[in-house]
């Protein structure tokens, strides 16, 4: 039976609360977003479609300052200096504009997932962000506006709006702003019960040498293995729509793999490369291909890291993760499930 997953995120009034909490939890893509046509507005060339998680959330509070002169914005109890204060403050900025309301803002932000180890934090961070600045300003957005909200933020946020499984549009290519920014946003996608877990294998929690932001720009810039894998990544994406529907767990992990593996051989070629996988990566990998040898369907997808995400069915999930212990014991791994779609936490009024 198909089930249509619903977004968890009702539309808020314009009768605004001046502060509001929210929590979100971040994504992995099956499908993979690499590569910007916009920088500005965060379009990319390509749809690309994941699966919210249920671990790792991000839970954020704005309230708004009449008082202040400047954002104030903490991380995990730590003023927010440097990159992420401004990017904080320029989506805030943006949120400001549309409100029509001046008022600075004090935003106090925790992350569960070790932030930029290509662990999708700023997926959950952005999305929760949207969300709780969206209600504090009084904004009145509907899922879809959060979507396309929290993309302006990162683009991977645009998916944690929503639940389960989503697909985020790229939009029309050749549009103009106004028309190209509408056309991109996330929503569930139908699928039938496939029960699925990703097994997370956490091989370093460092932060990455490269931004994923820096990476894609390179990649697009110089990489002539990118167009290829965009256009075959459109062939995926209809492929991975169709196995979803089906409920056919084996080629959701085809599908999924290959699309990682073009990306990571995207950056490979690009001038100078970019390397996210490591020696522990490969490992991971090799004892992927092996449970798949000794019957258990498992695959892997990476993303601007090192860390290694293993789709299987959720009865498998156990014996796949005892197997990618045993292949990384200095690692951290977990069994992540479907997780629930961005909400605002019931307080502030
Ligand atoms: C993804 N990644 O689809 C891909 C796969 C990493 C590899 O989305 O520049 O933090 O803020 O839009 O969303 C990571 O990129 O990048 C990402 P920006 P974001 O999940």
């Amino acid at each position: 039976m198909l089930r249509e997953p619903q977004a968890t995120v009702p539309p808020l009034a314009r009768d605004t609360a001046t502060a509001a909490t929210a929590v979100a939890h971040p994504n992995i893509a099956l499908i993979k977003y690499w590569g910007k046509r916009d920088e500005r507005l965060i379009l990319p060339w390509t749809d690309s479609l994941s699966m919210t998680l249920d671990v790792f959330p991000t839970t954020t509070r704005v309230r708004l300052d009449p008082e202040a002169a400047h954002d104030e914005v903490t991380l995990n109890g730590e003023p927010a200096t440097g990159e992420a204060h401004r990017r904080v403050g320029a989506f805030l900025e943006l949120v400001r504009e549309r409100s029509g309301l001046s008022q600075r803002a004090v935003v106090d932000t925790r992350n569960t997932v070790p932030t930029g180890a290509g662990l999708a934090s700023s997926a959950s961070g952005f999305a929760a962000l949207a969300v709780a600045a969206a209600a504090a300003y009084g904004l009145g957005l509907d899922a879809t506006g959060l979507s396309r909200l929290a993309r302006r933020g990162s683009g991977s946020a645009s998916r944690s709006v929503f639940g389960g499984f989503a697909v985020w549009h790229a939009g029309p290519a050749d549009a103009a702003a106004t028309q190209a920014d509408l056309g991109s946003y996330a929503e569930p996608v139908p699928t039938a019960d496939l029960d699925p877990a990703l097994v997370v294998a956490v091989v370093n929690a460092g932060p990455k040498a490269v931004s994923s932001r820096e990476a894609m720009r390179r990649t697009v810039d110089t990489s002539p293995l990118y167009r290829p894998w965009a256009d075959s990544s459109r062939d995926d994406l209809a492929d991975m729509r169709a196995a979803l529907g089906r409920g056919d767990l084996e080629a959701v992990g085809e599908i999924a793999e290959r699309n990682a593996l073009g990306m990571h051989a995207t950056m490979l070629a690009a001038r100078p490369a970019v390397r996210y996988l490591s020696p522990a990566t490969v490992t991971v990998l090799d004892r992927v291909v092996r449970l798949r040898r000794d019957g258990v369907p498992a695959y892997a997808t990476m993303d601007a890291g090192p860390n290694v995400k293993v789709l299987c069915r959720r009865a498998d999930a156990a014996r796949v993760a005892d197997a990618v212990r045993e292949a990384v014991p200095d690692g951290t791994v977990l069994v992540a499930g479907p997780g629930p779609g961005a909400r605002l936490l019931n307080e502030d009024g």
